[in-house]
């Protein structure tokens, strides 16, 4: 039997004790103790904990500055912040890219990009180009938002990535040939200007995330896709975050800022759980990732980058996962058995 006892301490910090007890002479485990070096989840995987901002940041998109067409904020908004990707080491030394282990790939074709153009990209169709997965498949166009970073994979090869990493906001065109049943994996990161804290701007930000992607033959993100969070931060403690039924931030503090935030951002903790290297493997075993979590568009956006292209998304859905604040890296999987149309 499993007993949760939420324990409200001072501060307005919440300590969350998972109690299983015993049956059949088993011991009583008890997970969340602060001195835990890390939290396992139903799969075996093991979080693990690191403290502080990261080191060794070097550009993580293929965009690095506006260098051109260049659109200013009184003509619709163009706040770049570089995308950076640094380095955390855990106590007992393992090394997490942060925000997220991007893939060196090519950029998908801009829909919309006021960054290095002018927003609106009118010729997106004669830009695409056809990336060959299965020479017998189907070919689709697909139209992907991400909040604020995504990268697509098909049948386990790599489609595209988001060449705007963190902001302005973007969106993007691919196309693909690919036969059923179709495995989608994308990658969903809520980047941060404060690599390894998760925190973004002077204000230290928590920031949101949320993607969205519309497929041709009617597929698209819903709540019949999997997500899971591979990156959880800012923390002033991980036993907060439950395991079991999918990793859960939902308990820590997400209604008011972590106290480290407020006064101590360096001591911010992250809770990391590393990327399996076969995610995005149509046999990769993903029946223990929870179902993803639609939110409403508003919740996650009011970007032109996405308003100004509502039709194209169909009757997709943003996904994420249960806590669109603390969980940063989000990894989301569906198998598309045909057209849904
Ligand atoms: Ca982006
Ligand atoms: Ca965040």
């Amino acid at each position: 039997m499993r007993t949760t006892l939420p324990i409200l301490l001072g501060c307005g910090i919440s300590l969350l004790l998972v109690v299983t007890a015993g049956s059949g002479g088993r011991p009583v485990t008890v997970t969340g103790s602060a001195q835990a070096p890390g939290v396992a989840d139903p799969a075996g995987e093991v979080g693990i904990v690191t403290t502080g901002p990261a080191t060794d940041l070097r550009p993580g998109a293929p965009l690095t500055g506006c260098t051109s067409g260049l659109v200013r904020e009184a003509q619709g908004g163009n706040n770049f912040n570089p995308a950076l990707v640094g380095f955390v080491t855990s106590a007992a030394g393992e090394r997490f890219a942060v925000p997220a282990p991007v893939h060196d790939g090519p950029a998908a074709v801009d829909l919309f990009n006021n960054c290095s153009g002018q927003g609106d990209n009118p010729d997106y169709l004669s830009q695409l180009e056809t990336v060959v997965i299965d020479p017998d498949g189907v070919e689709i166009t697909g139209f992907i938002f991400g909040d604020n970073y995504f990268e697509l994979y098909v049948n386990g090869r790599f489609v595209g990535r988001d060449p705007v990493g963190m902001t302005p906001f973007n969106s993007n065109v691919v196309r693909f040939r690919a036969s059923y049943p179709m495995t989608y994996a994308v990658m969903g990161v809520d980047w941060e200007t404060h690599n390894g804290v998760g925190m973004e701007y002077d204000s230290f930000n928590l920031g949101d995330g949320g993607l969205i992607a519309y497929f041709s033959d009617g597929n698209g993100t819903d709540g019949e896709w999997r997500a899971e969070t591979f990156y959880i931060a800012p923390l002033d403690d991980p036993s907060c975050v439950r395991t079991a039924g999918g990793r859960d931030s939902t308990f820590c503090s997400q209604a008011v800022r972590p106290t480290c935030a407020e006064n101590a951002p360096d001591r911010c903790q992250a809770l990391h759980f590393p990327v399996p290297a076969d995610w995005t493997a149509p046999a990769f075993d993903d029946a223990h990732w929870p179902p993803a979590i639609v939110w409403p568009p508003e919740r996650v956006t009011r970007q032109r980058a996405y308003t100004g292209y509502t039709r194209l998304f169909g009757d997709a859905e943003f996904i994420w996962t249960r806590n669109i604040r603390l969980d940063n890296l989000v990894l989301a999987r569906y198998t598309a058995t045909g057209p849904r149309r």
